[in-house]
């Protein structure tokens, strides 16, 4: 399977939003990254984002290349985890970066205009400065109380998400202690999906887990 493409990608990024899975080397109870991914595709994942900050350069980009090849079999949106030379490596549709990694600027003239980038906002002024400078989308939260990462800082609560759903064009993915039971409020509130760690990584079948996240979150 080739690139289709990351105009075609871009463009209907939001739709590709929906379900968007995030790779972890510690929840992922000894399976291959390889296996839960493709476990989560089946299921309706469609978005994956490569994160780990435990391997080495060639491991990323080994394991990278697994992971494009998967996603681009099932036609979702592959991006990775801060690491702009791993995802030119890989040929990754776009990166996801943070508010201390490299500046969205500088990565936007690094990687052009193809590439999807992804930026985490925890509020409504980290939002409206980087729909400024340029990302593509955002990834705003915890929504929820969250175990996975332990900076997180306080949930925003769906009000909070809301209110940066209503202060930014860009599509908005909440994250953060998101589970089948509460997917279907983060969409209710404006946002165009939901990134999930522990619920899809970390479950006994995540073939399952997406199956039921893409049910109860409906059509809209
Ligand atoms: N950023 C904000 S919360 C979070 C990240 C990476 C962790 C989300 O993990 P989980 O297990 O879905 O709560
Ligand atoms: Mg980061």
């Amino acid at each position: 399977m080739e690139d289709k493409g990351r105009h075609e990608t871009r463009r209907d990024l939001r739709k590709k939003l929906k379900l968007y899975v995030i790779t972890d080397p510690e929840l992922s109870r000894g399976r291959s990254y390889r296996e839960i991914v493709k476990e989560a595709l089946q299921g309706g994942a469609t978005a994956v984002q490569f994160r780990d900050k435990t391997l080495s350069t060639r491991g990323l980009v080994d394991a990278g290349k697994e992971l494009r090849q998967l996603t681009w079999e099932y036609e979702a949106l592959f991006v990775v985890n801060d690491r702009l030379d791993v995802a030119l490596a890989v040929n990754a549709d776009g990166i996801h970066i943070g508010q201390e990694d490299m500046p969205l600027p500088e990565c936007r003239r690094i990687l052009g205009d193809k590439y999807v980038i992804g930026v985490s906002a925890g509020n409504v002024e980290e939002a409206k400065e980087a729909e400024k400078l340029g990302a593509d989308y955002l990834g705003s939260g915890p929504v929820y109380l969250t175990s996975t990462k332990n900076d997180a800082g306080s949930p925003l609560g769906v009000e909070g998400l809301a209110e940066i759903c209503r202060d930014v064009e860009l599509p908005v993915v909440g994250i953060g202690g998101i589970e089948a039971g509460n997917a279907r409020e983060v969409i209710r509130v404006g946002a165009a999906g939901v990134a999930v760690i522990s619920a899809v990584v970390s479950a006994g079948e995540p073939r399952e887990a997406c199956r039921e996240f893409r049910e109860k979150m409906g059509d809209d």
